[in-house]
């Protein structure tokens, strides 16, 4: 017997269902802020959409896809999720980063969207089912001042959130991070350019924990409070902040330190019992090793779109949960509703779901994309409806053409660079 006989010669092109891949696009649009969106056509008719938005660096990621992705697909069956994605990031051999896990997790989006579609189910039926009845979810409250954050925080709360999140401008600082012109719609990419912003550390740590002392006596215990740092501190600085922060019981601590060294969060952990949360800029598993396998963080905050989409994320939760970290998936505006519902049906379908991120679109964006999901008493349902339950409407697309938009970066008062 010829031991190097092959499997027979199946190409892994060739549909296994009767459904394959005839078209795929790219479509960029700024229904107030920019969002890129894959569509993936099939031979039956069925469609998935999936979202590719990267802040600031939009069309890395449309031009990734369309040139080095979309004619890959094309005569594929949609229904192969794992072998596609397994094909992406290792045939492209360069692996990882946000522009290709980007664009790979808008591919594996769009096709959760058919296979549901195709099934009849919503995708987190195809996931395993519910493990719960609704997400909860955490909203942004803030202001110019501790008083104005707490004002914005109270109408939070009025409208039924069960956990917000507090940032306040900072005495002496022209503007920070997370405080925004409109109290309801933060969109931190407000120029053609990138705006400059001030730092100084040492006003930022007199400041936050007199926001949450003030916080606990305005808001209650019951309501859960969360802030993110934003990657703004040293180890050392974080750790005396998660310190000082533990009698207003944080719900948690976000990006306390820059991540890029994960055992940076050996040190806050040592030193406090505040919870830790971090990770809305990774792209894999590798990112968060050592962070989830030391039990260094409580909550991973990777996300379907800038993680290698659902197919990812739920390898990412199900490491996470096999050492008590939670998931806390980003869901800034920069994140289209197509990646909220995937989030929302990933959600729904681990058992180590902790919170979800909402801050609420424009009602242009909204229109833009007509979705299933809504907010209820501080929670998000789930679509009910087959695939991800969210939609773009291309005509209505194509009137919001594509906007040069930066995020801001960040100096020290002497001028040197920072991190925003
Ligand atoms: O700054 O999504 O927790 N949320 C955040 C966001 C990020 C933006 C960057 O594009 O940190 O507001
Ligand atoms: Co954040």
């Amino acid at each position: 017997m010829n031991r190097f006989a092959q499997f027979p010669a199946q190409t892994y092109r060739d549909a296994v269902s009767p459904l394959k891949i005839v078209s795929a696009k790219v479509i960029v649009t700024c229904p107030g802020r920019n969002f890129v969106t894959l569509k993936i056509e099939t031979s039956q008719g069925i469609y998935g959409v999936g979202d590719a938005t990267l802040n600031g660096r939009e069309l890395a990621v449309a031009a990734y896809l369309k040139e080095h992705v979309l004619p890959l697909l094309i005569g594929r069956d949609p229904h192969q999720i794992e072998d596609i994605w397994q094909y992406l990031y290792r045939g492209a051999y360069w692996r990882g980063g946000p522009v290709t896990m980007s664009a790979i997790a808008a591919v594996d989006m769009a096709l959760w969207d058919i296979k549901g579609k195709a099934a009849g189910l919503p995708v987190y039926q195809l996931l395993g089912g519910r493990c719960r009845s609704a997400i909860t979810v955490y909203g942004h409250a803030n202001g110019n001042d501790i008083e104005g954050t707490l004002e914005a925080a109270r109408q939070y709360k009025d409208l039924g959130y069960k956990a917000v999140r507090l940032q306040t401008g900072i005495p002496g600082l022209a503007s920070t991070y997370g405080v925004s012109k409109d109290k309801f719609f933060y969109e931190p990419a407000d120029a053609g350019l990138p705006t400059e912003n001030r730092w100084s550390t040492e006003a930022y740590m007199r400041t936050v924990p007199e926001l949450f002392e003030k916080a606990r006596m305005a808001l209650g215990d019951e309501i859960h409070l969360l802030h993110d740092v934003h990657h703004r501190l040293t180890p050392i600085e974080a750790a005396r902040l998660a310190r000082d922060l533990e009698p207003y019981r944080l719900f948690w601590l976000e990006d306390a330190v820059v991540a890029e060294n994960q055992q940076n969060f050996r040190l806050i952990r040592q030193h406090s019992t505040t919870p830790l949360a971090v990770g809305e800029i990774f792209s894999t598993v590798w990112d968060a090793k050592q962070l989830i396998e030391e039990q260094l963080i409580d909550y991973i905050r990777a996300t379907v779109v800038h993680a290698g989409g659902i197919t990812h994320l739920r390898k990412i939760a199900a490491f996470a949960d096999l050492h008590n970290v939670r998931t806390g998936c980003h869901g800034a505006t920069d994140l289209s509703p197509i990646s909220m519902a995937a989030a929302l049906n990933f959600n729904i379908s681990i058992p180590n779901f902790g919170i979800q991120e909402y801050m609420r679109h424009t009602s242009a964006t909204d229109a833009v994309f007509p979705h299933d999901y809504r907010f209820e008493e501080g929670l998000l349902q789930v679509n009910e409806s087959p695939g991800l339950g969210v939609d773009i409407d291309e005509a209505l697309a194509a009137e919001h053409p594509y906007r040069p938009a930066y995020l801001p970066v960040n100096r020290l008062l002497d001028g040197s660079m920072f991190n925003w």
